[in-house]
């Protein structure tokens, strides 16, 4: 198992539009949690960044339709997405914000030295302009017909029916957001990244990418934008809100939000390092440091090209080891969508689940849109929670915890003279913290949850096959306390291996248990994971049985939209 190795772990910055649902939360946030907390606990030093991505036309769009400032609606949602994420357990080591002046320094900073380096162009277009709003379209002000596909509410940076990316002059009859109307072109001047003199440098890139095993969708999208040939991109854009373009022919112009925001990485890594006394630069500039971008698949090109050009063309940065993106959660058989209010929020979700986060992250784990588009049900998150953590993995550790309080007051017994047979089931227990990293590492956090599950499985196969409650009838002591010790031994492995996935719950097996916290890095085989002699505590309640009725109630609430 790796240790020792510096890892620099993000997931991608939430627009401050809105609050967060499971889409994003399957996508970017729960397998980026999983990996950081797996590698903090074999023994690396892993730092885990994030923030709210607070400018772009998403924010103002959303300012204008609730008749507030962009401020105002930064401020509401950045609370109310870092409360989501903090009660769910995303364990950052921390959350900044693009609006904070660290941010601003940062971001200018670049700006001013990619200029300086003459790896920018300076160009005239004529551009989308609203002339009664006095006003440039860019982006998600102007919507229109994809001229891919057809749709009809293409947004002018993309079209989120067949993800294509696009500029607002792409557009086949667009519209103003703003006004309604038709729009008018205008010349203006921007800063453009020229992504095509860097074609060698990606292919070559990428080559090693395929060679790190990138996954099939990311290696797929990259290899096809290069092989398409590169143009260069527009990195500012007329508007008022944003990082004002730090050049004496900004005026009334700001950094576009998508060369802003991968930026915030870095800016969020000297804040964290700044509050804990630390140094940023060995998590973004020491070759050895493994960068690793977590992301939805609607971000890859932003990740895997765009902003690797960016680090590149500033120099000594890492790029990034890996981009595991994730496909696109859908919602009972159909695509979430916030307009259409089609999803699960997490701030609504708690209040009907207090104390459940654990059930969501598990479902959402399960059925990881890994590879491909994945559908969440109510009924399977039912299903998923009954039939899997509670009668398997809870079933195990309250049998096991109620036996051990019935034969010994909750005292772990001797173990002795262990027979071939349970020789062989230790020895598998301890396999798995081997088995489940293997997935890890490699980004399978399905197959990796699975197996903890089949641990809880063995755990209670072995308990029906032994039948200890036939045996203490039998005067067989000693054999009932071989069994209860090997029994005790899976119930610490779970509370263990399920830190990652479930980070309450395992909190909740640890303290029932009186373990004291294990290293994954630190686990031998024959060195036991609770000890004779130790004391455990009576079970309590890990995980709770969902009715029928409240997944009605979920179901109505959901069809009501
Ligand atoms: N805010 C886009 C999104 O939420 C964007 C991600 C930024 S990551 C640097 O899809
Ligand atoms: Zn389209």
């Amino acid at each position: 198992m790796e240790s020792n190795q510096r890892y620099t772990i993000t997931s991608a910055l939430p627009y401050t539009n809105g609050p967060i649902h499971i889409g994003h939360l399957a996508g970017a946030y729960i397998p980026a949690d999983i990996f950081a907390r797996f590698k903090r606990l074999s023994g690396n030093d892993v730092v885990y960044i994030c923030g709210s991505d607070e400018h772009g036309v998403a924010i103002s769009i959303k300012a204008k339709s609730e008749n507030k400032t962009p401020k105002e609606i930064i401020d509401k949602y950045h609370k109310t997405i870092k409360d989501s994420f903090e009660s769910f357990g995303i364990s950052f080591d921390n959350y900044s914000r693009t609006s904070l002046p660290i941010h601003h320094k940062t971001a200018s900073e670049f700006f001013i030295d990619l200029e300086k380096k003459n790896a920018l162009e300076i160009k005239s277009s004529s551009q989308l302009f609203d002339p009664k709003e006095n006003q440039f379209l860019a982006d998600r002000f102007v919507e229109g017909t994809c001229p891919n596909c057809g749709y009809q509410h293409a947004y002018g940076d993309q079209c989120e029916n067949c993800g294509s990316s696009l500029s607002p002059t792409d557009l086949i009859n667009p519209k103003s957001k703003l006004s309604g109307e038709k729009p008018i072109k205008k010349e203006t001047t921007h800063w453009f990244l020229p992504l095509g003199n860097y074609e060698k440098f990606l292919t070559e890139w990428i080559i090693k990418g395929k060679k790190n095993k990138w996954k099939a969708n990311v290696y797929g999208q990259v290899k096809s934008w290069v092989d398409l040939g590169l143009e260069s991109r527009a990195i500012t854009r007329d508007l008022d809100w944003g990082i004002s373009v730090p050049h004496k022919n900004g005026k009334g112009k700001v950094l576009y939000v998508w060369f802003d925001a991968p930026i915030g990485y870095i800016s969020s890594t000297k804040e964290w390092a700044e509050k804990n006394g630390k140094k940023w630069e060995p998590y973004w500039k020491d070759s050895k440091t493994k960068l690793i971008h977590f992301i939805g698949k609607d971000n890859i090109v932003f990740h895997s090209i765009i902003f690797p050009i960016i680090l590149k063309a500033k120099g000594d940065y890492i790029l990034p080891e890996n981009v595991p993106a994730n496909e696109f959660l859908n919602l009972e058989g159909e695509k979430i969508s916030t307009s259409k209010n089609w999803a699960i929020w997490l701030h609504e979700y708690l209040i009907d689940f207090p104390d459940m986060q654990d059930s969501l992250r598990y479902t959402l784990t399960v059925n990881a849109p890994e590879t491909k588009d994945n559908d969440f049900t109510w009924k399977d998150f039912q299903a998923r929670n009954n039939n899997e953590l509670v009668a398997i993995l809870g079933n195990f550790i309250n049998r096991v915890l109620v036996l051990t309080h019935k034969y010994y007051n909750g005292v772990v017994p001797n173990e002795i003279n262990k027979d071939n047979e349970d020789r062989d089931i230790l020895n598998e227990v301890f396999e798995y913290p081997d088995i489940i990293s293997k997935s890890l590492d490699k980004f399978k956090f399905r197959d990796g949850i699975n197996s903890l599950i089949n641990l809880a499985r063995l755990g209670n196969k072995y308990l029906a096959e032994k039948e200890p409650w036939k045996l203490i009838k039998q005067n067989q002591d000693l054999r009932v306390s071989e069994i209860m010790f090997i029994s005790l031994q899976i119930c610490a492995m779970l509370a263990v291996l399920s830190e990652p996935f479930l980070p309450k719950s395992s909190e909740k097996i640890y303290g029932i248990m009186n373990l004291k916290k294990i290293k994954w890095n630190e686990i031998e085989k024959n060195k036991y994971l609770i000890s004779p002699n130790e004391v455990v505590n009576a079970p309590e309640l890990i995980f709770r049985k969902i009715e029928d009725d409240e997944i009605e109630k979920q179901l109505k609430k959901l069809k009501k939209n």
